[in-house]
């Protein structure tokens, strides 16, 4: 566990940890709004020893099928999370950075100029955080990304469930071709047949824009979440989803346009936010092995309404780990 950081002399202010460069697990000192760049304060390192948690950018944005601008997402998210930790987490009560250790490896590396290098280059950096046995939090970027993502996963897990939140299927059919398609709405048609995904363990939820062949996934489109609920839709993901090893990907565009406007390809009729934390705080005791939060384009965001949401999701998420390393929630 980590050492509990000092009592926080003004809310505002972070908690008064000593500057680490390695997996401390403590914030940087300084005020919530000086943030210069790391998720959630943490301390930015390559360094994973003693790392449990790690947050990683993805900053790229050419898959994109309409606005451009995901690129930026990583940088929004992390801007997005200064007010987090300043207080104990809600509705839980406990600090989680007491609980699991965690730091900002900043962003993937990648020659934009070379695109399909790019895949090989995001997969590579993931897979060597996770050999250290880290819970990786990635942030888009497209939603291509996910596509690396899941290999790297795939290879340290075997075929994963995917819980997947979305405006889109993203199962659309690629143009058969030896390259992978850089596409960010047809990355998982390739992940099932590659075998990266098992459908009958998978689920997309939130869904509203259509495809043929759903993959042989579970679909719970967002008029099924308006009409039975959070928890209806909550207890449907954990049926389908069971204990199998499984990877969490969420498209802020699963949110309806006026909860998360910055992003890519806003499609109307969306979840609220508090719908979606509804469903995503009661992930807990699901088997997920990694994560990300895709699609946030800040170009198009006002006053961080997306980035806020993007940025509490992973918050939230790191707070169910802190759970399963013993923090007692009071919620
Ligand atoms: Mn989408």
């Amino acid at each position: 566990m980590a050492k509990t950081p000092k009592k926080n002399a003004h809310p505002g202010t972070a908690p008064a940890a000593a500057p680490s460069g390695g997996a401390g697990g403590s914030l940087v000192p300084q005020q919530t709004y000086s943030n210069i760049g790391t998720f959630l304060r943490v301390p930015r390192a390559h360094d994973l020893r003693g790392a449990d948690h790690v947050f990683l950018g993805i900053p790229y944005d050419t898959a994109t099928t309409f606005r451009p601008g995901a690129r930026f997402g990583p940088q929004a998210t992390r801007l997005g999370s200064a007010q987090l930790c300043e207080l104990k987490s809600f509705p839980h009560g406990f600090n989680p950075l007491d609980y699991v250790k965690a730091v900002d490896y900043g962003d993937v590396y990648f020659d934009h100029s070379m695109p399909h290098t790019i895949p090989a280059a995001i997969e590579e950096t993931a897979a060597g955080i996770i050999k250290h046995g880290c819970f990786l939090t990635s942030f888009g970027g497209d939603h291509f990304v996910t596509y690396p993502l899941l290999k790297a996963h795939a290879a340290k897990y075997g075929p994963l469930a995917l819980i997947h939140f979305d405006a889109h299927p993203d199962t659309w059919p690629e143009t058969e071709g030896k390259q992978v398609e850089l596409n960010h709405g047809t990355m998982f048609h390739r992940a099932v047949k590659e075998g990266l995904i098992v459908p009958s363990k998978s689920v997309q939820t939130g869904i509203r824009t259509w495809v043929d062949d759903k993959m042989g996934l579970t679909v719970l489109d967002a008029p099924f979440v308006h009409e039975n609920g959070a928890r209806a839709t909550l207890e449907q993901i954990k049926k389908i989803v069971g204990k199998h090893p499984a990877y969490l990907t969420i498209d802020i565009d699963c949110l309806d346009p006026s909860h998360a406007p910055g992003t890519g390809t806003p499609v109307a009729g969306g979840l609220t936010t508090a719908q979606l934390f509804a469903i995503l705080r009661g992930l807990g005791r699901l088997n997920i092995v990694g994560m990300d939060v895709v699609e946030v384009a800040p170009a198009y965001d006002q006053a961080e309404i997306t980035a806020i949401a993007a940025a509490t999701i992973a918050y939230d998420q790191l707070c169910l780990r802190a759970i399963r390393k013993g923090a007692k929630s009071q919620a």
